[in-house]
């Protein structure tokens, strides 16, 4: 087998890069080790920047975003007796959309199943091979069990965090990595109620960070901090509705309660791996960094970088110029740094430490937020994404 881009993973970066370098002319082959099913039912992230809508929908691959996806103007900032809205569009002149990362998906792999390149799920053992070389090549078994060899020009790892990529790009090109696990843990449900709210409520309370989020006018996604060694088993749903309900109380205000369908824990990480190539090999998405979802920066940093990665290979492929490509990680690396700050800072900000001091900082720098049209704008700027080359 041979194409021009390899591509290792079938999460939005994978199959959003293949998608784009279809339309310019350049093929690719999809190689995913788990099954269409699942990649199709992993709930991970809900908001879209503006840019990764338009993106989307540029690559034609919007309808259904633009049919059933939530356009929302703010969010509500809570804190004790106290629920402020920031008006983005009025701050920063953009918004955000509620649309699932599996809905994403979906419309994806629909497009690349219909008329789009080669994506073979369901294969296993694969390795990329001779990335220093101008002949790479990836290595797997298809689902057959029948051992394959994909030669190609370039390489894309966007392959996730527990990806084969990065280990090749860490040890090739001696670079580094920065990790941070936090101290604290989210536990997710998604249930059947409309959500309690028109837009999120990011909600600080002295028993812990919550949030209120949804996927739909009748489906809710809702967070609750817990401590990273909890278990799910020891949370019934009316334990998770009863400390919703305290973190989000409010007078005059209800929390409307449902059948719970899913919940996890899910773990908090800032990881960020430098550089994001070696040799041919490129890696985007997370297989190269991870941010805390507190920002809701996951699935858009990915979106950002495949929208760089894009640009690199079609000039480098088709114009035979190798700029892009070459500063295809510092910039892309820009981005992630804002994107791994702001994350980290939003995780600050709304995460109970346990700590006295910690506590009144934070509320400081919320009542900051809620009074000062300087403070929320930098919130607003970062939250519905900065300009791509950021
Ligand atoms: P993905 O989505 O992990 O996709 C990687 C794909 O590569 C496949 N793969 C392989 N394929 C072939 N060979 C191998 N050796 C392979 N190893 C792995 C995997 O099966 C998978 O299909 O990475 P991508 O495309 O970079 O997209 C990034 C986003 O998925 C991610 O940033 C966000 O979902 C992060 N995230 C969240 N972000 C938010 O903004 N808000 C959220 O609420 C939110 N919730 C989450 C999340 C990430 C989670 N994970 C990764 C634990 C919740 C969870 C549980
Ligand atoms: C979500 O809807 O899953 C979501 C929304 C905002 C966040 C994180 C997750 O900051």
């Amino acid at each position: 087998m041979r194409t021009q881009v390899g591509i290792i993973g079938a999460g939005p970066a994978g199959l959003l890069l293949s998608r784009l370098l279809q339309l310019q002319g350049i093929d690719t082959v999809v190689l995913e080790n788990r099954s269409r099913e699942y990649v199709e039912a992993r709930i991970r992230a809900g908001i879209l920047e503006q840019h990764t809508v338009q993106t989307l929908v540029d690559a034609g691959v919007g309808d259904r975003l633009q049919r059933e996806g939530l356009p929302h103007d703010g969010i509500h900032l809570q804190h004790p007796g106290v629920r402020h809205h920031l008006d983005f569009p009025q701050l920063c002149g953009r918004r955000v959309w509620v649309y699932g990362q599996t809905e994403v998906v979906k419309d994806l792999v629909a497009a690349q199943l219909d008329d789009g390149p080669p994506l073979l799920f369901e294969v296993s053992d694969v390795r990329p091979e001779d990335v220093e070389s101008d002949a790479p090549r990836i290595r797997f078994t298809d689902a057959d069990g029948v051992p394959q060899v994909l030669e190609c020009d370039v390489v894309a790892g966007t392959d996730g965090f527990h990806g084969v990529s990065r280990p090749v790009v860490t040890a090739g090109a001696g670079g580094r990595t920065w990790e941070r696990t936090h101290p604290y843990a989210w536990l997710g449900i998604l249930a059947d109620v409309p959500p309690s709210a028109d837009e999120l409520v990011y909600s600080w309370h002295p028993d812990g960070f919550a949030l209120l989020s949804m996927r739909s006018p009748s489906v809710s996604r809702l967070y609750l901090q817990v401590d990273p060694t909890e278990r799910i088993e020891d949370w019934s749903d009316d334990r998770i509705w009863d400390g919703l309900t305290t973190r989000f109380a409010l007078d005059g205000w209800e929390l409307r309660t449902g059948p719970v369908t899913e919940k996890s824990i899910l773990p908090m990480r800032s990881f960020v791996s430098a550089p994001m190539r070696h040799g041919r090999l490129f890696l985007a998405g997370d297989a190269a960094h991870i941010v805390p979802p507190t920002g809701a920066k996951g699935l858009n940093l990915a979106v950002a970088d495949v929208t760089l990665l894009a640009q690199a290979l079609v000039r480098w492929l088709t114009e035979g110029q190798t700029d892009l490509a070459d500063t295809y990680s510092d910039r892309a690396l820009a981005r992630v740094w804002r994107s791994t700050h702001f994350s980290w800072w939003m995780t600050s900000m709304f995460h109970r430490s346990g700590d006295d001091l910690d506590a009144e900082l934070q509320l400081s720098q919320l009542r900051r937020l809620c009074s000062s049209e300087t403070a929320a704008r930098e919130l607003a700027e970062n939250y519905t994404g900065l300009p791509l080359d950021t």
